[in-house]
C-alpha cells in the first residue's frame, strides 16, 4: 500500500508537495470537514434532506482532487462533496442540491463537474465518455470519477473499465474503498484481496493507496493524471479509508459494526496526522488553526445564508430541469401532484 505520511505524521517517502501547499490542502480539509459537520446539523435542524457524511475521507477527496488541473473533468457521488469542492463546486450549490433543489445540480459553466449521482456506479461510464470524447478532440484534459466499494459490485464498473482500457481513455477511476456499502463490509461485496488488482483484468494499472494520506493521495493520482495525458490510458486507484459516520443521516452504524472499529479508525484521522506533520515542520499552531476554523465556517455560513434565500422553486421547475420536453410520464407525474400542491 502506498503511504507517504504515517498517522503519527512522520514522513517515509519524499513528500510530493512544498510545506506551503500541505498547509494551503489542510487548511480545505479543515473547511470540508466543517462542511460536513454543518450539513449534518442542518439535516437534524430539518433544513437539509438526507445527508451522506464523508467524515474520515477528506485525505482521499482533496489529496487526488488537489492533483487535477482546473479544465479536468470530475464526474463524482452523493458522498464527494469535498472533491467538487475542490474543482470548483460551490459550497452554495451542494447546499441547495441536498435542500433536493435540482437548480443545485448545475455549477458554474466554467466548472467542469457533473451534478453528484445517486445511482451507484451509473456515472463512472459518464466519465469515461468525458475523456473518450477529449482524446477524439485532440486535447489532453482527464477525467476523474469517485465512486465506492459497493459500486464495483455494478455491471457499470466493469463496463467503464473495460471500454476506457480498451480505448485507452485519460479517465482517473478513484474508487474510496470506506469499509462499508451501508451495512454491507467490503469483504462481502468482493472476494478479490484488494479492489485495486481489478485493474489487472481489464489490462490497467492498479495503485492501493492509503486513503488517509493526503501526500500519498496526491502523488498516485498524479500519476495516473500524468499517464491520462500522455495518452496512455487509465488508471484505478483503490484509495482505503474509512466512513467514521453513518451511511446517510438515516442511517445507524451501531447496527452493523463495533466502536472499536470506529476509534480505531479515528486513531488514523486523516487531518490529524497532517496537522502533526506540519506542527513538526513549525508550522502549525493553535492560534492559526483557530483562524482558519473562523475564516472557514463564515464562509460556510454564507454558502449557507445564499442557498436558504434562493426562492423556492415552483411545480414546473421540479418536473422541468431535466428535458426540453418533458416525457408523457413527467407529465402525468406533473399532473398528479398538482392538486396536492394547490391544497397546500
Ligand atoms: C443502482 C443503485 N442501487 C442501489 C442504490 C441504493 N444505495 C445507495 S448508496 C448504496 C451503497 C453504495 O456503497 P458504496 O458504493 O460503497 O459507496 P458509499 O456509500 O460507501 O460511499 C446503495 C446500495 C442506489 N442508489 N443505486
Amino acid at each position: 500500500m502506498e503511504q507517504i505520511l504515517t498517522p503519527e505524521g512522520t514522513l517515509i517517502a519524499d513528500s510530493p508537495l512544498g510545506v506551503d501547499d500541505v498547509r494551503r490542502l489542510y487548511r480545505s480539509m479543515v473547511a470540508a470537514r466543517l462542511f460536513d459537520r454543518k450539513s449534518v446539523a442542518l439535516q437534524m435542524q430539518g433544513r437539509l434532506a438526507t445527508y451522506a457524511p464523508f467524515e474520515g475521507q477528506e485525505a482521499a477527496q482533496v489529496g487526488s482532487a488537489a492533483a487535477m488541473r482546473s479544465d479536468d473533468w470530475m464526474v463524482a457521488t452523493y458522498r464527494d462533496a469535498a472533491a467538487m469542492w475542490m474543482q470548483g463546486y460551490p459550497w452554495e450549490s451542494l447546499f441547495l442540491w441536498r435542500s433536493g433543489d435540482e437548480r443545485g445540480g448545475r455549477p458554474p459553466d466554467d466548472v467542469p463537474v457533473l451534478p453528484p449521482s445517486i445511482t451507484v456506479g451509473a456515472h463512472m461510464l459518464h466519465a469515461v465518455g468525458l475523456s473518450w470524447a477529449a482524446k477524439l478532440q485532440g486535447r489532453d484534459t482527464a477525467s476523474v470519477t469517485y465512486f465506492g466499494d459497493g459500486a464495483t459490485s455494478e455491471g457499470d464498473f466493469h463496463e467503464a473499465m473495460n471500454f476506457a482500457s480498451v480505448y485507452s481513455t485519460g479517465t482517473v477511476f478513484v474508487c474510496q474503498n470506506n469499509g462499508y456499502a451501508i451495512s454491507m463490509p467490503t469483504d462481502r461485496q468482493t472476494s478479490s484481496d484488494t479492489i485495486a488488482q481489478k485493474a489487472d483484468a481489464y489490462g490497467m494499472p492498479g495503485v492501493l493507496v492509503d486513503g488517509n494520506d493526503l501526500l500519498a493521495m496526491y502523488d498516485a493520482t498524479s500519476v495516473a493524471l500524468a499517464r491520462a495525458r500522455a495518452g496512455d490510458g487509465p488508471t484505478l486507484i483503490e484509495a482505503l479509508t474509512y466512513r467514521i459516520g453513518p451511511h446517510t443521516t438515516n442511517d445507524d452504524p451501531g447496527r452493523y459494526r463495533q466502536r472499536r472499529e470506529e476509534d480505531e479508525w479515528r486513531l488514523k484521522d486523516p487531518i490529524e496526522r497532517v496537522r502533526r506533520y506540519l506542527e513538526a515542520m513549525g508550522v502549525w499552531d493553535p492560534a492559526w488553526q483557530a483562524e482558519i476554523e473562523n475564516v472557514e465556517s463564515e464562509v460556510i455560513e454564507s454558502a449557507v445564508g445564499q442557498a436558504e434565500a434562493v426562492e423556492s422553486q415552483d411545480l414546473e421547475m421540479m418536473f422541468g430541469g431535466m428535458f426540453e420536453t418533458p416525457t408523457q410520464n413527467l407529465i402525468a407525474q406533473r399532473e398528479l401532484m398538482r392538486p396536492h400542491l394547490e391544497g397546500e
